[in-house]
């Protein structure tokens, strides 16, 4: 699987605003923020899309929601809500090949995302 720059920060190579980590999931604050708090969830072992992922991933895709879930609570947003997201491929506007939950809250999410 190809690097990125998510990779990149997993390794510790470039700097992030790191925010949560565990022995397969790294959290990091998105670089462009769509929300308050938009948090990053990434595995540490590369999957490029959801696509990729297999049957063998399904207790790594479950630690990210999870992740996001508790974070959300720590944050204090859990109650209000929030909105986590996968984004797949070109029209699914994915932009970075290193699968990753976005976790957006803080503000009130619009329906259906454009
Ligand atoms: P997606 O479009 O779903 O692939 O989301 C990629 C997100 O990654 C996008 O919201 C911006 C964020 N991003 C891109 N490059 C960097 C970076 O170098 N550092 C951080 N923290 N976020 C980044």
């Amino acid at each position: 699987m190809g690097d990125t720059i998510f990779g990149k920060i997993v390794r510790r190579e470039i700097p992030a605003d790191i925010v949560y980590e565990d022995d397969d999931v790294l959290a990091f604050r998105d670089l462009n923020p769509q929300a308050p708090v938009h948090v990053l969830f990434v595995p540490k072992q590369v999957i490029a899309t959801l696509n990729d992922a297999s049957a063998a991933d399904a207790d790594l895709l479950g630690k990210l929601l999870l992740a996001a879930a508790s974070y959300a609570k720590r944050e204090g947003v859990d109650k209000e809500g929030y909105r986590t997201v996968i984004n797949c491929n070109e029209q699914g506007g994915q932009t970075v090949f290193h699968l990753h939950v976005h976790l957006l809250a803080g503000r009130r999410m619009t329906w259906p995302p454009g």
